[in-house]
């Protein structure tokens, strides 16, 4: 039995696409073996995995003992704070796993922080009607911008633990702070001080290039221009 178009062609007649599809059938072409939907994407996009965790700064690492240890909390909030290290370590604390993701390529996976959310530390001071953004200060010199919403973000947190034990100076401690939905610049080593203010403006790296907001799922790695 044949079926013919109303005009009379024959579509059963062999084709180049019909031949090639009806081999790609017996050889089971394409087939991965791995059927399902694909898990949700982990890895930002131009970002490839490390097990290690780089070490990158100015050059600068400052050491500062816990009876210097100082955090301010200053602008435009209604109770500026400033407290030393008991003052800071009797503060609710947090337990948070995150990804590191560094704009200049790595991702580090499940980095299990400990310290005091930032929205801790926002309730405590109570931004004002103008608080717009925050401005981080370290003790290295350098400073880095968010704009409220995202340093005010539920994982977000000033960690003075990575993986249970105390952060290393090299990596921050006493206090850093932790903001993973951005680029890992974003996140301030050596914190001194959080400056609330009411517009946004640029940190050292923002002043050299770096992108205001630094997403690193919509690829915000550089200024736009
Ligand atoms: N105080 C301070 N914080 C900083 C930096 C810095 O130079 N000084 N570098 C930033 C950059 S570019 C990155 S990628 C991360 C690196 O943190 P890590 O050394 O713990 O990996 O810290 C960020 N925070
Ligand atoms: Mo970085």
């Amino acid at each position: 039995m044949r079926d013919l178009t109303p005009d009379g062609a024959d579509p059963s007649a062999p084709t180049k696409l019909t031949t090639s599809k009806t081999r790609w059938a017996q050889e089971r072409r394409f087939l991965t073996g791995q059927p399902g939907r694909p898990a949700a994407q982990r890895l930002p996009p131009g970002q490839h995995l490390v097990t290690d965790w780089p070490v990158l700064d100015l050059g600068i690492q400052p050491e500062i003992p816990l009876e210097a240890f100082r955090l301010d909390i200053t602008g435009a909030v209604e109770r500026p704070q400033s407290w030393d290290w008991s003052g800071f370590t009797g503060l609710p604390q947090t337990r948070l796993v995150s990804d590191i993701h560094c704009v200049t390529t790595w991702s580090r996976y499940d980095n299990a922080w400990e310290g005091v959310t930032t929205r801790d530390l926002l309730d405590l001071v109570g931004p004002t009607a103008e608080a717009r953004a925050v401005m981080l200060r370290s003790h290295d010199g350098y400073t880095t911008n968010l704009p409220l919403e995202d340093f005010a973000d539920p994982q977000a947190l000033v960690a003075h633990s990575w993986q249970g034990a105390p952060l290393s100076r090299a990596h921050g401690g006493p206090v850093r702070l932790i903001v993973p939905h951005l680029y890992f610049w974003k996140s301030a080593k050596w914190l001194r001080k959080i400056e609330v203010i009411p517009a946004d403006k640029p940190g050292f790296w923002e002043r050299r290039g770096y992108h205001m907001r630094g997403d690193p799922w919509a690829e915000e790695r550089y200024a736009e221009d």
